[in-house]
């Protein structure tokens, strides 16, 4: 039996080697870093500020999966000649509600930010408006797009494919993308209710953080190349992730490449995994963003069914269970306040990209 006094040796030790491995960074520190390494590489000022904002946020937010961790990526994407580094997105209004904005083969954060006000506008008018953004080099979680557009009073999804790493249900071979979706609704005096998940049981940037690390996953999260379960990261990569939720995480997967895809004149996974040939680039393909306004559908009477939604959470949480991003907002007033901790794996892998 372990003594009071050797749980606590034990416990010392453990806190000391896990903050050994780590490196405490302030979120001004982060994205320093970030903005050095990528103009380093020679992206577009615009492009830096747009990507630096998202990368601070995921690392703000405790989001490792789509914070420093993606730098790496980023760089090979910037060397593989595929992006256009000083991509001037162009956004094309018309009589419809549909806003197209073609990214011009550069990152997505900055055609999003170009098409979003016009989007907001559209929706407010029309009470329903989508925004097709073609053309993008895509590495970004999509909570950030449908909290900003919850922050303008507008209820929002978001949904884009990515590379084919995923086998629909019942299937053993990559066909489908990670496939993130989003949803954003906003609430009166409250951070809104966003959640925001990939398709397969957890996103690609989760099995690669596991492997960098040397930790087993999760049996249920991938099979092999040989079709069968497995838990090592290494194998997951070089074998196949799984849709959560069986058939039905597949199906959501597959309306996803279907309307971030071709039906805004777009690539789906495996044509981008095509595209990129080989190279580890980003994913390169479209995203499909839809706003709706609750006060062109409700008019007067959006305070009583707003009231009906807050209900709805009150419920939720009285039976112990947590929303969508709860954990998220609590990370975000701890970081503002003590900044972030990554692993010193990353911290080398950004040293390293620094001295290069
Ligand atoms: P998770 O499986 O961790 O799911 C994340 C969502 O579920 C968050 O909204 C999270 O809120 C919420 N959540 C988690 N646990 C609970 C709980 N117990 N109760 C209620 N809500 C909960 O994330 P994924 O690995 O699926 O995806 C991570 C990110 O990867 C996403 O932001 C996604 O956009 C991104 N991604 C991007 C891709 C791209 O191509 N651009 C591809 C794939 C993924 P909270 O944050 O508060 O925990
Ligand atoms: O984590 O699966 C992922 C991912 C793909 C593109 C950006 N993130």
């Amino acid at each position: 039996m372990d003594s009071a006094g050797n749980r606590a040796d034990r416990e010392r030790r453990e806190h000391l080697l896990a903050a050994l491995e780590t490196v405490k960074l302030s979120l001004s520190d982060v994205r320093f870093v970030t903005q050095r390494i990528l103009s380093k590489y020679g992206l577009a000022p615009a492009h830096v500020d747009a990507l630096a904002d998202l990368i601070v946020a995921a690392e703000r937010d405790e989001c490792a999966s789509h914070g420093v961790y993606r730098l790496a990526g980023l760089v090979r994407t910037i060397k593989s000649g595929k992006l256009n580094l000083a991509a001037e997105p162009s956004v094309q209004i018309d009589e419809t509600s549909i806003i197209r904005v073609d990214a011009q083969l550069g990152f997505s954060p900055l055609a999003f930010k170009m098409g979003q006000i016009a989007l907001a506008q559209k929706a407010k008018t029309h009470g329903l408006a989508a925004m097709a953004i073609n053309r993008c080099f895509h590495f970004t979680a999509l909570w950030p797009e449908v909290e900003a557009l919850a922050e303008d009073g507008l209820v929002s999804l978001s949904l884009t494919p990515s590379h084919s790493w995923v086998a629909p249900a019942g299937g053993t071979a990559p066909l489908l993308g990670t496939n993130p979706f989003a949803f954003g609704w906003p609430r009166p005096n409250k951070e809104p209710y966003v959640f925001d998940f990939a398709t397969s049981v957890v996103a690609g940037g989760e099995v690669e953080l596991h492997r960098q690390r040397n930790h087993p996953i999760p049996v249920g999260w991938a099979i092999d190349p040989e079709g069968k379960p497995t838990q090592s990261a290494a194998s997951a990569m070089i074998g196949t992730l799984l849709t959560f939720g069986g058939h039905k995480g597949s199906a959501l997967s597959t309306m996803i490449e279907l309307m971030a895809g071709p039906l805004i004149g777009d690539l789906m996974s495996t044509e981008s995994l095509t595209y990129d040939n080989g190279v580890g680039a980003a994913p390169c393909h479209g995203e499909l963003v839809l706003a709706l306004s609750p006060d062109v559908f409700l008019g007067h009477k959006k305070r009583e069914y707003f009231e009906s939604a807050e209900r709805l959470f009150s419920l939720i949480l009285a039976q112990g269970a947590r929303l969508p991003s709860q954990r998220r907002f609590q990370a975000r007033l701890r970081s503002v306040s003590d900044g972030v901790t990554i692993t010193r794996i990353q911290h080398d892998i950004l040293t390293d990209l620094l001295e290069a």
